[in-house]
C-alpha cells in the first residue's frame, strides 16, 4: 500500500536547528505527495508528556514515549519526523531498538552545531538564562549531551544551507527505498 513509514530522528543541542530542518523537510515531503508528520516539544511536551521535566529520568521517559508514538506513526505508513534534544545515547539506542524489533526503519540524524554557535543564536534566550543560573540543568551548559557515534547522517548546521540539509535527508530516504 503506497508509502512506507519511517522514523527520522533528529538529535542535537537546543538551537542547533533540529526544528528548522524538520519543518523544511516536512514541506518538501508534502510537496512530493508524501505523508509526513512532525513530533516536537510543542505537540508532545504540552500534551502526552506534560507531566515530565528535564531531569535525567524524565528526559529518558520523554524519549521512550516519543519513540513508541513515532513507531506507531511509522507503522501506519507515515514519515515521522522528530526533533528532540534526546541527549542520552542509551535513550536513542532504545528508540532504535523499538523500531528494529517492529522491523520499521529508523534513521538517526545528528544536527551538529558547536555550542558557541547555538548559544549565539539563542532564539528563546534560554542559554542566557542558563548561564545566569536561572535555569538549572540546561543541555550543553550544566547538563550532558552525548554525541551520536553511529548516526545515519550528520548535518553540520553551521556549515550547510537549509536546502542542502533537506536534500541530504531526501537522498538518504531515496537510497533506502523510502521515497
Ligand atoms: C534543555 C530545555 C531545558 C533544559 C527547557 N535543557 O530550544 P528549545 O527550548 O525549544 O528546545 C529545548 C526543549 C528541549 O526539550 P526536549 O523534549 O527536546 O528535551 S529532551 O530530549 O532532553 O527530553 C528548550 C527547552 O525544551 N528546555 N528546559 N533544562 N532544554
Amino acid at each position: 500500500l503506497g508509502q512506507k513509514g519511517v522514523t527520522i530522528w533528529t538529535t542535537g543541542l537546543s538551537g542547533s536547528g533540529k526544528s528548522t530542518v524538520a519543518v523544511a523537510l516536512e514541506r518538501a515531503l508534502l510537496e512530493r505527495g508524501k505523508h509526513a508528520y512532525r513530533l516536537d516539544g510543542d505537540n508532545i511536551r504540552h500534551g502526552l508528556n506534560k507531566n515530565l521535566g528535564f531531569s535525567a529520568e524524565d528526559r529518558t521517559e520523554n524519549i521512550r514515549r516519543i519513540g513508541e508514538v513515532s513507531k506507531l506513526f511509522a507503522d501506519a505508513g507515515i514519515i515521522a519526523i522528530n526533533s528532540f534534544i534526546s541527549p542520552y545515547r542509551a535513550d536513542r539506542d532504545l528508540v532504535r531498538q523499538q523500531h528494529d524489533e517492529a522491523k520499521l526503519p529508523f534513521l538517526e540524524v545528528y544536527v551538529e552545531c558547536p555550542l558557541e554557535e547555538a548559544e549565539k543564536r539563542d532564539p528563546k534566550g534560554l542559554y542566557k538564562k542558563a548561564r545566569a543560573g536561572e535555569i538549572k540543568g540546561f543541555t550543553g551548559i550544566d547538563d550532558p549531551y552525548e554525541e551520536p557515534e553511529n548516526a545515519e547522517l550528520v548535518l553540520r548546521s553551521d556549515q550547510l544551507s537549509l536546502e542542502e540539509e533537506v536534500q541530504k535527508i531526501l537522498d538518504l530516504l531515496e537510497s533506502r527505498g523510502l521515497l
